[in-house]
């Protein structure tokens, strides 16, 4: 059986399942904690220690949201997210290289240097649909833990400021973007707009139980950007593309 390694909260592993979901894959998903992904990265035998992983039922494993959506397209060659015209498939790669970095790696940064700092909000998310065993244990590992997320992402109050900047930039480019059109590239539904939407789901589109959980500064970044005209159409991709998808 197919199946997905991930955090159930990352919005990287969001874009993976969202991919998935479009291709009507039979798969299943196990979550991991962060910490203990390492070792299963390890056995896994990819290169990185990142989520999400794709162990295909054929054997092979793949690393990074990207290249899974490589794979599924290569796989499932109907419906494709990445266009047939070379022009469209190299517009809409750069685009979503261009998303992972200034929406997926920026927001994040951001949301943990908000959420780091207070120990239940930040087990909410590290723990959600984890292993049972996640609770007790991080009870013991949090404070080490903690230290390494914020080491490993590089997080401290000057880049949670240069994360800011870069993410309006990268959302002012999507508004732009999308003044006179309904999608990222061309005129349908690409892999640019599955990873700006995915990536983006947790400002615009809050999960309903975390909603309140989210800390304040976050809940007041999603406030700052919602009448702008990409949250609104994160809600509409949303609607119209991930519910089609299920
Ligand atoms: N470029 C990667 C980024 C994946 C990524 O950063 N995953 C994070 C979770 S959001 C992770 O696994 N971090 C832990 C680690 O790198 O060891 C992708 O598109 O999949």
């Amino acid at each position: 059986m197919t199946t997905l390694y991930q955090f159930s909260f990352s919005h990287f592993c969001e874009k993976a399942r969202w991919a998935l979901d479009y291709k009507g894959a039979n798969y299943t998903t196990k979550n991991l904690l962060p910490g203990l992904h390492v070792r299963v990265c390890e056995k896994l035998a990819v290169a990185k220690t990142c989520v999400p992983v794709l162990l295909d039922d054929d054997g092979s494993a793949i690393q990074e949201s990207a290249a899974i959506i490589d794979h599924l397209d290569a796989k499932h060659a109907a419906d494709p997210l990445t266009p047939h015209d070379p022009d469209l498939a190299k517009e809409a790669r750069e685009w979503e290289a261009y998303l992972d970095k200034e929406v997926g790696v920026t927001l994040r940064a951001l949301f943990y240097y908000h959420a780091l700092p207070i120990r239940r909000t930040a087990l909410t998310f590290l723990l959600h649909e984890g292993p049972w065993y996640g609770r007790p244990l991080f009870a013991l590992i949090f404070p080490k833990l903690r230290n390494a997320m914020i080491e490993l992402m590089d997080i401290n109050e000057s880049t949670a400021k240069d994360s800011e900047r870069r993410l309006s930039d990268a959302v002012t480019r999507v508004n732009d973007q999308l003044k006179d059109r309904v999608f990222l590239v061309g005129d349908r539904f690409t892999r640019a707009d599955l990873a700006a939407c995915a990536l983006l789901e947790h400002l615009c589109k809050p999960i309903e139980k975390f909603e309140k959980v989210f800390p304040e500064p976050f809940r007041a970044l999603q406030e700052q950007y919602r009448d702008q005209p990409f949250f609104n159409w994160v809600n509409t991709v949303y609607r119209e593309q991930r519910q089609k998808s299920l």
